[in-house]
């Protein structure tokens, strides 16, 4: 059992039971937190505010913050006082391994997700049955957002391991009575049948594969008429990329933004206006900052995304830097919801995401030096084939371990690849070099060559 206060208790549980759908432009699932405005938004993140500083003091690592901060949750009266504490990175995190952020007992954890494995250990992230129920119901805010609602029929093409878009969707769907067809990852031509066999409504996967699976379909000369909802996100993509996607497929597309650390999905969604992501203000304070100096930005200023949640209750984080670049849009949204993010534009630290999983240039070097038959210069190239992203690495031979025989390099190089995949869980593509030949910098290095454009 939780020890703090539902903060959904304000709804009443009859009220989350059905969803408020009407046919028509506007539907909620629970309106009254989502068009929150004004002080009663402020008394509520302010009381959210204080019991999540209470609660991350179950943690050794904000124990210590809080200590070398010199002041005590008590002394996070408003809003504004959380410029008082220092800012949670990714790093602190990875630091934490396995479950040094976990504030409640292992016992009272019933899920745990990862990130994809870094160059150490992956972020690893609990969450109680309270936490799961919070994240179900923001999915199934969004899903209610974009018009879903019971009838339609939900095809869910992202992985259902780890990766939190799987589950996360999945049980958001469930909870507004979406028929839901698990379907994960792979077989284009079997999820392209079951698209047009099941008469599926709305489609949620990566940009880049609703653009493969488009022209697949195309090809197969197959058309998939009862489409009307795309839901796409879990890495950056372009307004140019939505329009061909709404014509190929006969959608509307809307974007979906989140974090495994920040429960998954459901973080930032768009409303049938599409312009802005509305981020769920009573489940998440949200800062814009400046990467290099840490000062706050105002609305329209482009900087980092940092975010407190407001609920979570196995991993309370605070001031949480996405390293996400982005900027708060403020204007009021016809749809009635509140606090506004633009569209991620980019990141402020190296991290790449490649076709939905994220990667940085260590982990890629980190596997390369611990196999002796190549050295340790490499390159990365990333290059969008076909809307799909692709990565291919460049890497010199060792000098003493490579045998000169020819035959030798087809084995290597099969290494090499799997050795990625297993790291990374990703397809490369290897180019094995002569020592020597790939430049040498004298600064700090540019080993990553992102070739993609914003298509
Ligand atoms: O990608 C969660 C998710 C699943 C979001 C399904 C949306 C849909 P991670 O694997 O931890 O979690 O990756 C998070 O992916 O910090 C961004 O850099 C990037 N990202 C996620 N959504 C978007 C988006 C999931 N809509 C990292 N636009 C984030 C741009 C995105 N980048």
């Amino acid at each position: 059992m939780s020890t703090w206060s539902n903060p959904f208790l304000s709804v009443s549980p009859i009220l989350c039971a059905l969803p408020k759908v009407a046919k028509g432009r506007q539907m909620f699932w629970e309106k009254p937190m989502e068009t929150l405005k004004g002080d009663d938004l402020k008394r509520l993140q302010e009381d959210r505010l204080k019991e999540t500083c209470s609660r991350a003091m179950g943690t050794g690592f904000y124990r210590d913050l809080f200590k070398s901060a010199g002041i005590s949750p008590a002394d996070i009266k408003t809003l504004d006082d959380i410029t008082r504490l220092p800012f949670t990175r990714k790093q602190d995190l990875r630091g934490g391994y396995p479950f040094g952020f976990l504030a409640v007992p292992l016992s009272s954890v019933v899920r745990i997700h990862t990130t994809s494995g870094t160059t150490g250990k992956p972020t690893v992230v609990g969450y109680t049955r309270g936490d799961l129920e919070k994240w179900s119901s923001l999915i199934a805010r969004n899903l209610t957002m974009v018009g879903l609602r019971q009838g339609d029929v939900f095809q869910n093409m992202v992985n259902y391991g780890m990766f939190t878009g799987g589950l996360g969707f999945h049980y958001g769907a469930e909870k507004i009575g979406l028929t839901v067809i698990p379907s994960a990852t792979g077989n284009t031509k079997r999820q392209i049948e079951m698209i047009h066999d099941f008469g599926v409504t709305a489609i949620h996967c990566t940009p880049s594969y609703a653009m493969h699976l488009a022209e697949s379909a195309e090809e197969a000369g197959i058309k998939l008429d009862s489409l009307k909802t795309g839901i796409f996100g879990a890495e950056p993509w372009s307004e140019s990329l939505r329009g061909e996607l709404e014509e190929k497929l006969g959608v509307t597309a809307y974007d979906s933004y989140g974090l495994s650390e920040l429960y998954g999905p459901g973080v930032a969604f768009e409303c049938q206006e599409r312009d802005g992501l509305h981020i769920w203000h009573d489940c998440y304070l949200v800062e814009i900052i400046d990467p290099v100096t840490g000062e706050q930005l105002g609305p329209g200023e482009q900087g980092e995304l940092v975010v407190t949640p407001l609920v979570k209750e196995a991993m309370p984080l605070i001031r949480y830097r996405t390293g996400d670049v982005t900027m708060l849009i403020e204007d009021d949204c016809p749809c009635g919801r509140g606090m506004k993010i633009a569209r991620i534009t980019g990141r402020s630290d190296d991290m790449l995401v490649i076709r939905g999983i994220n990667v940085f240039p260590s982990q890629i070097e980190h596997v390369l030096l611990g196999i002796p038959e190549v050295g340790n210069q490499f390159m990365v190239y990333v290059d969008r084939v076909n809307h799909l992203d692709e990565m291919t690495i460049e890497v010199e031979l060792s000098r003493t371990h490579f045998s000169g025989e020819l035959a030798d390099l087809a084995r290597i190089q099969k290494k090499v690849i799997k050795e990625l995949r297993d790291a990374l869980e990703l397809r490369t593509t290897v180019r094995l070099v002569e020592p020597g030949s790939l430049p040498r910098f004298e600064g700090k290095a540019k080993r990553v060559i992102d070739r993609r454009t914003g298509d």
